[in-house]
């Protein structure tokens, strides 16, 4: 081979390189940061959510643990595992004590009451469920 020939191989060998670095380079930053495009959030309702005893039609969701007082509206009230108080209020209520000592106080309207295992009080409740 050449001396001339030795170059020119040497040229494209090195151009090569180049051509391949610089593909690699742009290959890498077409990586794509993550996204939660493959992630959806659905809202939930109290008529979704209840338990097919309350036929009422409920227009809010209350939940907490200990003292929880329902709205004026009619409720899809959520107790805690531990013991609750759970005060309806006016209103349509479905009040659900779930487990714990409760006492369920239906207040206003035809409300009615879950009250989950243990040991739990029925007040003002048009439907209990024990
Ligand atoms: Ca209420
Ligand atoms: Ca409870």
């Amino acid at each position: 081979m050449s001396k001339r020939g030795a170059i020119q191989v040497f040229v494209f060998g090195l151009a090569l390189l180049i051509f391949i670095s610089a593909a690699t380079a742009f290959a890498a930053n077409l990586e794509v940061a993550p996204s939660n495009l493959g992630q959806s959030n659905h809202g939930v309702s109290a008529n979704q959510l209840k338990p097919s005893e309350c036929t009422q039609n409920l227009t809010n969701i209350v939940r907490g643990a200990g003292v929880i007082n329902g709205t004026t509206a009619n409720d899809l009230i959520i107790g805690s595992s531990g013991d609750d108080t759970i005060e309806g209020n006016d209103g349509d209520d479905c009040i659900l004590g779930g487990s714990g000592d409760d006492s369920l106080f239906g207040g206003n309207g035809a409300d009615v009451c879950f009250g989950g295992s243990g040991t739990d009080v029925f007040y003002e409740c048009e439907t209990e469920f024990p």
